[in-house]
């Protein structure tokens, strides 16, 4: 098949499945466009059967907000011509399907089919604020298929959006030979000199996050066992998180990484991962720790528990029960052979459930169903 993927190229979750996805696709023979503004930040070095087109947008002084979603309409259209293409690919709702419906209707067809995946804040955040909310229901109405990433966001949007459109469950995936928990280039020591517990976050550090409940839960884990907290990625709650470790007196201890491409090599170093989010459609940074065989302590909301099964492979508390997510993560760091167990549940749910040989089929089955082939 010959496949448009329409993405974020930033570091967040929405961007890595359609990168991971493209990049697999290809692998398996498709012919796959990836169409953004700037090249997808995991799409390392060349990858067989992959190109990317990049979209201009113009910068005409009249303009107070460039027009993006038109520039990219523009490029789909041109790229379905010049290379036929069978799908469009349009992973979050906004703006990728509606340029994408937009594309369509300029070529005056049917063809090529618009497959939308939602990936969580499309639909739980900007999806329900006014401004959005009737674009991406018609986006979504337009789509000739929709898949979302979890139960849980496939019963939301039905229910925001009163759907009755079938949504298709896709979980997200992981490579669990690249995640594999083996650590090559990480060296624990440079992080942990004294033999530390380490404790790691990655995001992109939005108000969903919940950053300064890491802070407060790494703040507590401190008081009882040695443990430094890495932090990965960058975002608009850098600040508030740096202040708060600074006013619990555990600055020393948290490590601000920045953004990082490789986070395999990272999470293999770390003991336990945070993630107390607000939101959660899946967590695909938790089951990359999990396929890593680091066990995840999070909220109990969204489709987390859909990934991490408490008191198995992971803990999930009540939101903001930083206390409880604490208690947790002590009970694990101090007993070596819960631990254990912890670490081999964890990287047996990522493989059995969410390894990527297992999910990229069912991207290929529900293509093939609405192309009717
Ligand atoms: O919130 C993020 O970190 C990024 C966001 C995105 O859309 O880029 O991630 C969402 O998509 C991921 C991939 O499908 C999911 O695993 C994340 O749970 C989801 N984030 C939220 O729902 C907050």
């Amino acid at each position: 098949m010959k496949i448009a993927i329409i993405c974020y190229p930033t570091h967040g979750g929405s961007g890595v499945v359609a990168t991971e996805l493209g990049v697999e696709l290809g692998r398996r023979g498709h012919e796959v466009h990836f169409i953004s503004y700037s090249s997808p930040f995991r799409l390392h070095g060349f990858q067989q059967n992959v190109y990317y087109h990049e979209v201009d947008v113009s910068a005409y002084p009249l303009f107070k907000y460039p027009p993006y979603s038109l520039s990219l309409a523009t490029k789909i259209m041109q790229i379905t011509k010049d290379f036929s293409l069978d799908i469009i690919h349009a992973h979050y709702a906004i703006p990728h399907a509606v340029s994408a419906y937009l594309a369509r209707q300029m070529l005056g067809g049917s063809t090529p089919k618009i497959v939308t995946t939602l990936h969580g804040t499309d639909i739980t955040l900007v999806g329900k604020d006014a401004t959005s909310f009737e674009v991406v229901k018609f986006s979504i109405e337009k789509s000739d298929g929709v898949t979302a990433v979890s139960n849980y966001l496939a019963q939301r949007t039905r229910d925001e959006f009163s759907l009755s459109k079938e949504i298709r469950t896709i979980h997200n995936f992981v490579d669990t030979d690249r995640f594999s928990g083996v650590v090559t280039d990480c060296n624990v020591k440079q992080f942990a000199p004294n033999n530390e517990k380490l404790l790691m976050h990655t995001s992109n550090f939005r108000p969903v996050k919940h950053l300064t409940d890491t802070i407060r839960i790494f703040a507590l884990v401190r008081k009882h066992v040695p443990a430094r907290l890495i932090l990965v990625g960058e975002g608009p709650d850098r600040q508030a998180s740096y202040d708060l470790a600074q006013e619990l007196g555990v600055l020393e201890d948290v490590l601000y990484l920045g953004t990082q491409d490789y986070i395999e090599n990272l999470l293999g170093c770390a003991d336990l991962f945070l993630l107390p989010s607000g939101e959660e459609s899946f967590g695909l940074a938790a089951l990359e720790a999990m396929s890593c065989k680091t066990p995840v302590i999070g909220s109990n909301i969204g489709g987390l528990p859909e990934v991490i099964d408490n008191n198995i492979n992971g803990f999930l508390h009540p939101l903001g029960d930083v206390e409880g997510m604490a208690n947790s993560a002590l009970e694990l760091l101090t007993n070596d052979g819960l631990m254990q167990s912890f670490r081999e549940e964890a990287r047996k749910k990522a493989i059995e459930a969410f390894a990527a040989e297992k999910i990229i089929p069912r991207y290929e089955e529900f293509y093939r169903e609405i192309l009717n082939i």
